[in-house]
């Protein structure tokens, strides 16, 4: 600190002539040091967006220092760098629903000739959640290793606003550390929600915790209906474990109905159970140390039933009450505990940007925040002027069945531009790989919501079968690019895939045709 304070007395009034011919590394060090920043730029939470924006902006030559701290959830889980999604989000979802399809895959194995006792097949939990964790460690340290050759500061303390300028960690042994800078960027992310009743904070787990249970789920009953729920019932049910979905009212809000319909009837299919239109009321151990859960029906029968887990998947709460906000002038967006921002991502305080599931009605979805975070640094120490574009971002929902999908559902289509101009082709299909197993093929289904007219530009594209999200993905950059029907009819598919469906399509809603395939193995 001392050399900065010499630097700036003795150097930088000269340094501000010289400022001309130097490159804008330079020009950023001395006016860092004339605005009396010890950093260009502090980022708050250490996931997905808030590495991604550390990292591209130390790569232009900033100065930056990113703070990351995880708060235990209820039930004490804790985890390291890397966020959400590393740690407790979509690694580890993604890891135990491939579990869940080697389970069904030894199954089939047998119809195709191998030799396995599929009727032994027995999940080992502890084996299973001990490699997952050993995965997410070893993540977290190759994390850790590329903050620090790539100089990214990385403190492991929880950060507050003590002004627009000034952040404050507060480290494990509760010891603060000050740092003043130029910009922040907030990307705190959210943790689970707990409904506000007897017991669910004692006794339920969310999604922070499932993961990493030391004892085997058992019968599980999962709140809520959308991404999260179904995700989680459906690896649940295939280790094994009796699982029950309790829905509220639809199945994942926001998604197309049709589609989500049948991703709900898919996994009921395989056995997970429903229980429509209730909410939970209480939750109570019995004398046994089992988990007795009280619930009410939406036309008010009430009705219990006993489990080993409670695992709550109703939302997420973005993480700004230990913010101090109110200290740097930042403002919730109203009614919410998340962030409004501009187009570029600016809170309503010039110097402050936010970034990932903070933010206020977009996409909670890593590579969305992954690449608004690298565009924010861009602009701030590049000179890019690039901004986000949160329209048509692809997504699975890895059900057991899964469901990829990218643009307008019919319903938003239909709502934005009117039943008359939009045209849906759509089609049931059978996997080739299903036909020897005997796999069923009832919601093998996929859809293109189109402009009626012209070339007929794709709104969106829905698809329920194996490998979603990679069939999802390519159509995503075809879609960005203004996909219309036309292009895609006129695309020579790839044979025997069930993407290439999606270059078959010949049958229109409209038409009332029926769109089950008229061959039995093609
Ligand atoms: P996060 O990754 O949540 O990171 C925020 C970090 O900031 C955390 O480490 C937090 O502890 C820390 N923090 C909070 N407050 C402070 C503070 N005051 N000071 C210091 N640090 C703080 N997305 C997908 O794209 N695909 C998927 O398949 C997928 N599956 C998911 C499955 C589950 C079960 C869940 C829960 C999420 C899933 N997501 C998935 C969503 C994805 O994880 C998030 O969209 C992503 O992690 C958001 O990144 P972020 O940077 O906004 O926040
Ligand atoms: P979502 O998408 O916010 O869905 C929450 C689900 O929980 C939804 O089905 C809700 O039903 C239900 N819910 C909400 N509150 C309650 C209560 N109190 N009781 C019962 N059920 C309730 O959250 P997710 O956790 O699935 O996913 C969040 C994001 O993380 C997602 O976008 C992914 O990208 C990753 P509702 O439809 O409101 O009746």
């Amino acid at each position: 600190m001392a050399f900065f304070n010499l630097f700036r007395r003795q150097i930088a009034p000269v340094g501000l002539v010289v400022t001309t011919n130097i490159n804008h590394l330079h020009r950023r060090f001395l006016s860092r040091l004339q605005e009396n920043f010890e950093y260009d730029l502090v980022v708050i939470g250490g996931g997905s967006g808030g590495l991604a924006c550390a990292k591209e902006a130390v790569a232009h030559g900033a100065k930056v220092a990113v703070l990351d701290f995880v708060k235990p959830s209820p039930q004490g889980t804790k985890w390291g760098l890397g966020g959400t999604c590393v740690n407790v989000g979509c690694i580890p979802k993604k890891l135990m629903h491939q579990a869940a399809l080697l389970g069904e895959a030894v199954h089939e194995a047998a119809a195709y000739g191998w030799n396995v006792d599929k009727d032994n097949l027995k999940l080992d939990w502890s084996v299973l959640r001990q490699n997952v964790e050993n995965h997410i460690k070893s993540v977290n340290w190759v994390t850790r290793v590329d903050l620090r050759d790539k100089k990214v500061e990385y403190i492991n303390g929880l950060g507050y606003f003590k002004d627009k300028n000034t952040v404050v960690a507060v480290m494990k042994n509760k010891t603060e550390k000050v740092l003043t800078t130029k910009y922040v960027v907030i990307a705190v992310g959210g943790r689970p929600n707990y409904p506000d009743i007897p017991g669910a904070l004692e006794y339920g787990i969310t999604s922070d915790d499932v993961f990493s249970l030391k004892t085997e789920p058992g019968k599980t009953l999962v709140v809520g209906a959308s991404y999260i729920a179904l995700e989680c019932a459906g690896f649940l049910n295939a280790f094994g474990y009796d699982t029950t979905v309790m829905v509220r009212s639809i199945f994942l809000r926001g998604f197309d109905q049709q589609m989500a319909e049948m991703v709900a009837a898919a996994a009921a299919e395989k056995g997970v159970k429903f229980l429509q239109k209730t909410v939970p009321s209480a939750v109570e151990k019995t004398e046994d140390g089992r988990l007795l859960v009280r619930y009410t029906s939406a036309e008010g029968q009430q009705g219990s039933d006993v489990f080993d887990t409670v695992l709550f998947a109703i939302g997420r709460k973005a993480c700004t009450d230990d913010l101090q906000l109110q200290a740097a002038g930042v403002k919730l967006h109203p009614g919410s505990h998340k962030l409004a921002v501009n187009d570029i991502e600016q809170t309503n305080v010039e110097n402050i940007y936010a970034v990932g599931d903070v933010l206020q009605g977009k996409p909670e979805l890593t590579p969305v925040a992954i690449h608004a975070g690298r565009l924010i640094a861009r602009r701030l120490f590049a000179g890019a002027t690039q901004k986000m574009d949160y329209a048509d971002v692809a997504t699975t929902v890895f059900s057991p069945l899964e469901y990829g999908c990218v643009g307008l559902s019919e319903e938003d289509a239909i709502a934005k531009f009117g039943e008359d101009n939009v045209e849906v082709y759509h089609a049931y299909y059978k996997p080739t790989e299903f036909f020897i197993p005997q796999k069923s093929v009832r919601y093998c289904y996929l859809k293109a919501v189109a402009f009626k007219s012209g070339d007929q530009k794709v709104l969106g594209l829905h698809y329920v079968g194996p490998v979603a999200g990679e069939v999802i993905q390519g159509f995503g950059a075809a879609v960005k690019a203004g996909l219309t029907i036309k292009i895609l009819l006129n695309t020579v598919g790839i044979h025997p895939t069930t993407a290439e469906e999606f270059t078959r399509l010949s049958i229109t809603k409209s038409s009332g045709l029926d769109p089950t395939p008229a061959t039995c193995c093609s």
